[in-house]
């Protein structure tokens, strides 16, 4: 019998790993931007970010901000050992050759006093500009600074975080009876977000203000985090893209050795049957 292979975990519904037949070539992109996983917190699922990250390879891995909460951290300590195991795995990519760049959050904003700084081949920068394969210049940075309510009201951001906190529960809780009840993941707080109109003309006008700052420098696009809102499309001429989180999305902006963008989701690298059973049952119940 073959050993059973540690980097592959089969504790998900819907898994198409074939157990113990040995490590399946990685998934390779030139360039992954995650953001907004929120280590520290208990709404960050760091189990299928580590299964996303065993899975995949790239020569540059961005972190776009909000990777570890500082903010959740100093108000109740809350540490698991897969938050530990991303940290690690990041480092491991980073010993191995990956270019990995951190450009830090609101969330991680006590990393901001690095910046500039490199320390376990990890450099830390306030905001760059990458050019994609196909010579395209995109400005990456978090995002916060564009937001109104963090900008204009910090106590605001806070009272909306323990809010936050408080449906990604109900989500987790809800979730995990629609796991057992074999119906496939559903996200609440992403669900409310659509629903609310301010919440869209929020998000909007999040968006809006990126494209201008990157058209404002003279560059092709703009690629940001922080509103955890995944999304790719072109605003006035200017390619935003938003690579989403890692407490509810689950999502990552992959660049291909093309130089194309775009967005996958967990269950597209990690679980990719699941995926298209889930793809399919949304056709059948909206056909468009
Ligand atoms: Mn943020």
């Amino acid at each position: 019998m073959k050993p059973r292979d540690p980097f592959l975990t089969a504790d998900f519904i819907g898994a198409d790993i074939e157990s113990g037949s040995g490590k399946r070539e990685p998934v390779r992109f030139r360039t992954i931007w995650i953001s907004d996983v929120h280590l520290g917190t208990t709404g960050c699922q760091a189990q299928r970010l580590l299964e996303f990250l065993r899975r995949t390879e790239s020569e540059t891995l961005y972190l776009v901000g909000d990777i570890i909460d500082g903010w959740q951290l100093k108000r109740r300590w809350y540490w698991e050992q897969s938050h530990n195991d991303v940290v690690q795995t990041v480092l491991k990519k980073a010993k191995k050759g990956t270019e990995v760049i951190f450009v830090p959050g609101n969330h991680d904003e006590a990393v901001r006093q690095f910046i500039d700084l490199d320390f376990g081949g990890i450099r830390v920068r306030d905001e760059l500009v990458h050019t994609t394969a196909q010579g395209k210049r995109m400005l990456v940075l978090h995002g916060d600074r564009f937001d109104g309510v963090i900008a204009c009201a910090k106590w605001l951001a806070y009272v909306g975080d323990s809010l936050y906190t408080m449906i990604l529960k109900w989500n987790q809780w809800l979730n995990s009876w629609r796991a057992r009840a074999g119906l496939p993941y559903w996200s609440l707080s992403q669900y409310l977000k659509l629903k609310v109109k301010n919440a869209v003309s929020y998000i909007s006008s999040f968006e809006q203000a990126l494209a201008e700052e990157a058209q404002r420098r003279g560059l092709d696009g703009v690629i940001c985090g922080h509103i955890h809102k995944p999304e790719i499309r072109s605003i006035d001429g200017i390619l935003y893209c938003n690579d989403g989180d890692w407490v509810e999305s689950l999502s990552a902006l992959v660049e291909e050795h093309s130089g194309e963008l775009r967005l996958v989701s967990w269950q597209e690298i990690v679980a990719p049957s699941a995926a298209a059973k889930q793809k399919m049952e949304e056709a059948c119940v909206s056909p468009s």
